[in-house]
């Protein structure tokens, strides 16, 4: 990787988001800002407003049975659409609508006033030291931290040990130290009610959430390419920062490491806020060819993610029809969004922009 030359690239990025304007009906977004630069009176506000969606009635019962609050219904969503948004081509755009849905939530059912936060990890992965010390695991104002260790080497039903992993057991400080994870783990959205468990693994987080990770990922010049480099392999070397979150906290045994169940981890929203913060940086290096640049497969594991051999599938576009179930309401037209309406974070059916920070 040439890394001097990526880096470059980077900064010529953070200078040109500067200039972009936004369009259309969206004239006050809501500006996301990294965890560490908000108050902590703001970092307070935003955990009690998601533990209070944990407070709030489930609305999608009729699909997931095991939903038993607000913060449930986003859970099961993602279990149940797992198989049909990941290695595939809206697997970015699908979930930059998730995650505005959860902030729209928080703000209108919770009456949180600001904007979802986001994680940036390269700041937390400098050093194997750095990474379980990040603000965004402090007990007073933060997530929380890891579980105790539990020796998983032998255990038959992770499906890919991380090296390094140091916790496994359920956490024991911070705002969700007695959260009840309800769904999952895995394919199935039937109630099993359980602590929240992580299991950080700093080797793997800092090998995959470092800086030049991300210039490499930033340097691609087609969102084919950006895309590939985003969402990684299926084995612990192939991996990129996307799965850099999910298993540098969630390592054998932690919940966001789950392929299905993840978002049972509040945690997740942060890490996807980042992620859709990057996508919306790569396209605003060159937004006038990329606000509109798509690419990929509608079915997973197909080309260019055909890992296990070839797949059927057609290529993604903006007019493909995501799917997200009952979330925006049984019966509602708005459970249908179109990947053309979340390529422009200050257009179509969004309204939010990114602060450089
Ligand atoms: C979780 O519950 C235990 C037992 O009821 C209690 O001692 C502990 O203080 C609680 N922790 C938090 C963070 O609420
Ligand atoms: C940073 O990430 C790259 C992969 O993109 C990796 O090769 C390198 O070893 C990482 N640096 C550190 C200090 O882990
Ligand atoms: C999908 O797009 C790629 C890249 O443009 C192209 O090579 C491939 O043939 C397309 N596949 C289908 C099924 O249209
Ligand atoms: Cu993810």
């Amino acid at each position: 990787m040439r890394t001097s030359a990526t880096l470059f690239t980077l900064l010529l990025a953070l200078g040109q988001a500067r200039s972009v304007s936004g369009t259309s009906s969206c004239r006050k977004s809501l500006v996301r800002k990294e965890w560490r630069t908000l108050s902590d009176t703001d970092k307070v506000e935003y955990t009690n407003a998601v533990q209070c969606l944990m407070n709030l009635p489930a609305q999608t019962q009729n699909l997931y049975t095991g939903v038993q609050n607000r913060f449930d219904d986003f859970q099961g969503l993602h279990i149940d659409q797992t198989d049909f948004i990941h290695f595939v081509g809206h697997f970015q755009p699908w979930r930059r609508m998730l995650v505005a849905k959860y902030e729209a939530d928080l703000r209108e059912l919770c009456g949180y006033s600001g904007a979802q936060p986001f994680w940036d990890w390269t700041l937390d992965s400098w050093s194997t030291d750095d990474f379980p010390n990040s603000p965004v695991f402090d007990p007073d104002t933060g997530f929380g931290g890891n579980g105790p260790y539990i020796d998983s080497s032998e255990d038959n039903s992770v499906s890919t040990h991380i090296p390094g992993k140091t916790g496994g057991g359920c956490i024991t400080d911070g705002p969700f130290a007695n959260m009840s994870v309800n769904l999952g783990p895995g394919y199935t959205t039937a109630y099993n009610p359980r602590c929240l468990r992580r299991d950080f693994a700093p080797e793997f987080a800092v090998s995959n959430l470092n800086i030049s990770m991300v210039a490499w990922t930033l340097s691609a010049d087609s969102f084919a390419e950006f895309d590939i480099r985003v969402q990684g392999g299926t084995t612990v070397p192939e991996m990129t920062y996307h799965g850099g979150g999910h298993l540098g906290v969630g390592g054998d045994l932690g919940e966001i490491g789950n392929v299905y169940s993840s978002p049972g981890d509040p945690l997740f929203y942060m890490h996807h806020a980042n992620i859709d913060r990057l996508w919306w940086l790569w396209q605003k290096m060159d937004w006038r060819n990329r606000k509109n640049d798509i690419a990929g497969p509608d079915t997973m594991f197909a080309y260019p993610f055909n890992f296990f051999g070839d797949v059927e599938y057609a290529n993604v576009t903006l007019d493909y029809e995501m799917d997200f179930g009952e979330l925006f309401g049984a019966g509602s037209d708005d459970n249908i969004v179109k990947v053309g309406d979340v390529m422009d974070t200050k257009g179509g059916k969004l309204c939010y922009t990114y602060y450089r920070n």
